[in-house]
C-alpha cells in the first residue's frame, strides 16, 4: 500500500490551526527552538527489520495480520513509517532472516522509499535448518574451533552482503555464555571470542565499524561472555579503532545508570550506537520511553553534551537504531510511538540550558542543577517534533494518520490475515 502526499496534506490541514497555536507558545518559551527543529528534521532512526511482525514470547504469538512476508514488504512497511514521520529513513537487517536475493532491486526499492541501510546484524544464536555445526554451547566462544569458524564465516558473509547494500557497520550480539557454574572457563571463553572477533574485524572494509553489543543475561542465565559494557569495551579496545560498544537499553541489570555508561563510552570514543527500547524487568523490548521516559531524556542529555564536547555530528557519528518487538500492539503503531518518544527525548535534551547547568555544577548548586534538567524534561516539546515532521512533508500526527488511512486494514487486504514475518 502507498500513502499519497495529498492524503497527508489533508490530514495536516485538519490539524494545522491547533498545531500553530501550540508551536507559537513553545517558540516563545524556548530560545533555540528553530535550531532544535532543524536538528529534528535531520535526525533519523533506523527501524529493525525484525520488529515489523508481532513479537512473540515463548508462550505464544498473536499476529495482527498483514505482516510483511519478505524483505520487499519489510521495506514497504518502513517506507510507510518514514512517510508518516519523516524520521525513519533507515533499516537495520538481520541475516539470515533478511537475505536479499537481488541486491540491486532491493537497493533501488529502499532508495525509492528514501531509506538507507544501517548496521547489519549477524545471527549465531539460532541453528539454521541445514547447518553443519550447532551453536547450542555458544558460537564465537565455542570450545570447538570448527564451530567458531562457522560463526566467523557467517559474520564475514554478513559483512559481504552489507557492503553490497551500502551498509557501513556490523552489529555482533552473542548469546554466548553458560547456564551453570563450572560449565565454562571464563578466560578461555573470552580468549576464543576475542580471537574470533579479530578474524571478523580483519574482514571489515576500511570505512566500516563493528559494534559489540552486550547483554546481562538470557538465553544464558549464569554467565554471558559479553555481559556488560566493561566486557564489551575490553573487546572493543583490544580489537582496534573500528570497534565500538553498542548500548541496548534493555540489556542492563535493574537500576543500572545507563546515562553514566553512555557518557563514559563517549568520552573514550568507544560509543558506537544504540538499540532503543524500554524495559521494566530485563530485555523486555517494550516501546521506547513507555516505562522510563526520564531515563531516556537523561541518556539524550549525556549524548548531546558529550557529542557537542567532541564536535560530533549528531546525525551521522553514532548508530541510532530501535530494537523492540513485543506481543500486544500493532508493530507499526508501536514503532511510530518509539520514534516519537526518541525524538521528544532528543528535543528536550537540546533545550537544556547548558551554560546555566555548568554554572550550577561549578558551585555545587545541586537543587538548581536538578531544576534545570527537570525544566527541560517537563516542557512539552511535542509541537517542535510535529513541526519537524511538517517541514519534512510528513504527518503532524503519524498515529492518527495511520488509523485514519486504515493502513493495517489495507495491509491485511493485500497480504492476508495469517502472514508471519521472519524474526523473533
Ligand atoms: C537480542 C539483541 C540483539 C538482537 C536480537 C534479536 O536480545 O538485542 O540486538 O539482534 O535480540
Ligand atoms: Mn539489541
Ligand atoms: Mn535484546
Amino acid at each position: 500500500m502507498k500513502l499519497e502526499n495529498y492524503q497527508l496534506e489533508s490530514h495536516n490541514s485538519d490539524l494545522l490551526a491547533k498545531h500553530e497555536r501550540q508551536l507559537d507558545f513553545i517558540t516563545l518559551e524556548i530560545s533555540n527552538a528553530q535550531s532544535i527543529i532543524q536538528k529534528l528534521v535531520d535526525f533519523q532512526i533506523a527501524i529493525p527489520s525484525w520488529a515489523l511482525g508481532t513479537g512473540g514470547t515463548r508462550f505464544g504469538r498473536f499476529s495482527s495480520g498483514g505482516e510483511p512476508r519478505n524483505l520487499e514488504e519489510k521495506i514497504e512497511d518502513i517506507g510507510l513509517l518514514h512517510k508518516l514521520n519523516g524520521s525513519s529513513g533507515a533499516i537495520s537487517l538481520h541475516i539470515p532472516w533478511d537475505v536479499a536475493d537481488n541486491t540491486n532491486a532491493i537497493k533501488a526499492l529502499a532508495a525509492q522509499h528514501g531509506l538507507r541501510f544501517d548496521a547489519m546484524n549477524s545471527n549465531t544464536f539460532q541453528d539454521q535448518p541445514d547447518q553443519s555445526q550447532s551453536y547450542k554451547f555458544g558460537s564465537l566462544q565455542h570450545v570447538d574451533k570448527a564451530v567458531r569458524k562457522h560463526a566467523i564465516d557467517h559474520n564475514i558473509e554478513v559483512i559481504r552482503q552489507g557492503v553490497e547494500l551500502g551498509s557501513k557497520a556490523l552489529t555482533v550480539w552473542l548469546a554466548d555464555g553458560s547456564c551453570f557454574p563450572g560449565q565454562l572457563n571464563f578466560r578461555k571463553a573470552f580468549h576464543n571470542t576475542l580471537e574470533s572477533l579479530r578474524e571478523i574485524y580483519a574482514a571489515l572494509p576500511n570505512d566500516w565499524k563493528i559494534f559489540v553489543e552486550y547483554k546481562a543475561f538470557e538465553p544464558n542465565f549464569y554467565s554471558t561472555t559479553v555481559g556488560d559494557w566493561g566486557q564489551s569495551l575490553l573487546f572493543a579496545n583490544k580489537l582496534g579503532p573500528k570497534a565500538y560498544t553498542l548500548v541496548d537499553l534493555g540489556h542492563h541489570l535493574p537500576n543500572a545508570n545507563i546515562e553514566q555508561i553512555v557518557s563514559l563510552l563517549l568520552m573514550e570514543e568507544k560509543l558506537g550506537g544504540f538499540h532503543f527500547n524500554d524495559s521494566k524487568y530485563g530485555d523486555d523490548d517494550l516501546t521506547a520511553g513507555s516505562i522510563k521516559p526520564y531515563q531516556l531524556f537523561l541518556i539524550f542529555n549525556e549524548l548531546v553534551e558529550g557529542m557537542d564536547a567532541r564536535g560530533m555530528d549528531h546525525r551521522e557519528d553514532l548508530g541510532w537504531m530501535i530494537d523492540a518487538s513485543h506481543n500486544v500492539k500493532d508493530p507499526l503503531e508501536d514503532l511510530l510511538q518509539s520514534v516519537e518518544a526518541i525524538m521528544i527525548a532528543y528535543a528536550q535534551a537540546l533545550s537544556v540550558d547548558r551554560v546555566a547547568l555548568q554554572e550550577a555544577q561549578a558551585i555545587n548548586d545541586v537543587a538548581r542543577s536538578q531544576e534545570i534538567l527537570q525544566q527541560a524534561f517537563r516542557t512539552d516539546v511535542r509541537p517542535l517534533v510535529a513541526e519537524a515532521r511538517l517541514r519534512s512533508g510528513a504527518a503532524l500526527s503519524p498515529l492518527q494518520a495511520f488509523r485514519k488511512f486504515n493502513v493495517r486494514q489495507e495491509l491485511i487486504k493485500n497480504r492476508g490475515a495469517k502472514t508471519v514475518a521472519t524474526g523473533l
